[in-house]
């Protein structure tokens, strides 16, 4: 008998508040779920994995609840009672029986490479091959719906040397509105920050045409996914005629759409994200995909907290290009920690931990404050 044997996983809810609203097209966040893996082994290891969405199903198909859900029914007794080394094998048996629900996988991959780290010394960068950097760039969403609070947020963060590029969302409101708001903010940062928008799917074709134009004359670096996920010819007649790169986001669910996406050249830019794809290994097989056809490549977040922040910064520190930097600062969204030690953000960057596993602890009195099935339910 082995005595690496997956013992138990434990998917749990938690709920926290944001430090502000955070408007998006589709949904005005409140607050944010996560939903965190606890994967307990026989050899006394346990692994930490996440998963969070946005706007409960208004993002994509799973929502915290059907995450935990299918977890509990169905990913977690299919690794009961396997060994906790075989991460390949554990995974494979999951997609073999498990359809779709991406988040759900990519949590469980995360608490295994935590635990396998944990077991043998290692962080989960250099079981992914070794990190190629010790700090990643890192943007800010500027989102609180109101023109003069996102300037006044933007040159807090420049002069905390927090962030100096900013993501701009936008599509909620009427394109004119939405471009003006855009030119105002970039007009008050000028070169002191790269400025990017985020469409979340909101616009039509032509409304893109048009408002991309105008976004290009008003300095916009970048523009994220302005039409609907399933659109591949429109969004590569776009990037054809756009003079700002065209990143694809919520287009790619799984590696196979991100080869799809390359073959189409829709993109120049892919957002990786491991919840997007399943996981670690298959947000590094889409980057493969991307860097071969020479897309560009940016680390994408889906607000989650310390655990799957910090596991998609162990990932795309293995990349050896990452042009766009990344937007990992979920936590800073949160106004409560769940870690023992708080992820360390300086001078632009975040900074990884070289610690065993993913290099945290959580912070169990957190823990228990804040999940849903504990005695204080925190509402939104
Ligand atoms: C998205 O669509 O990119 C990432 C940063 C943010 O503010 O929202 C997310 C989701
Ligand atoms: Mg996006």
């Amino acid at each position: 008998m082995s005595d690496h044997l997956i013992e138990s996983v434990e998917a749990i809810l938690v709920d926290l508040p944001t430090i502000r609203p955070h408007r998006l097209a589709m949904a005005t966040m409140q607050g944010q779920t996560l939903v965190i893996v606890r994967l307990r082994c026989a050899d006394g290891i346990e692994g930490l994995g996440e998963a969070a969405t946005i706007g409960g199903l208004a993002y994509g198909p799973e929502s915290p609840e059907s995450i935990k859900q299918n977890i509990d029914s169905y990913l977690a007794p299919l690794l009961v009672g396997q060994d906790a080394r075989k991460i390949n094998a554990a995974m494979r048996r999951i997609d073999s029986q498990v359809r779709g629900n991406t988040f759900a996988k990519s949590a469980i991959e995360i608490a295994l490479l935590d635990a396998q780290g944990k077991r043998l010394g290692l962080s989960v960068s250099e079981l992914l091959g070794g990190r190629l950097r010790e700090a990643l760039p890192v943007l800010w969403t500027l989102a609180s719906g109101d023109t003069g609070r996102d300037i006044e947020e933007a040159e807090c963060m420049l002069d905390q040397r927090r962030h100096n590029a900013f993501k701009l969302k936008i599509g909620a409101r009427e394109p004119a509105q939405d471009v003006a708001h855009v030119a105002a903010v970039k007009r008050a940062l000028g070169d002191r920050a790269s400025v990017r928008v985020d469409v979340n799917q909101a616009w039509d074709e032509a409304t893109s045409l048009r408002a991309l134009a105008a976004l290009a004359d008003a300095g916009v670096d970048l523009v994220e996914q302005p039409i609907a996920r399933h659109s591949f010819a429109g969004l590569a007649r776009l990037s054809a005629r756009s003079q700002i790169p065209i990143m694809a986001d919520e287009a790619i669910e799984s590696v196979e759409d991100a080869f799809n996406l390359a073959c189409l050249g829709a993109a120049q830019i892919f957002a990786l994200k491991l919840a997007k794809n399943g996981g670690p290994s298959a947000m590094l097989r889409t980057a493969a995909i991307a860097d071969a056809a020479g897309i560009g490549l940016y680390g994408g977040t889906m607000l989650e907290g310390g655990i799957a922040t910090l596991a998609s910064a162990h990932a795309f520190s293995t990349l050896p290009r990452l042009t766009w930097g990344t937007e990992l600062f979920g936590p800073l969204l949160l106004t409560e920690e769940l870690l023992e030690e708080p992820l360390r953000y300086a001078d632009f960057e975040l900074h990884i931990p070289d610690r065993p596993g993913l290099g945290i602890c959580l912070n169990e009195s957190q823990l228990a404050r804040f999940r849903r099935d504990g005695v204080r339910r925190t509402t939104f």
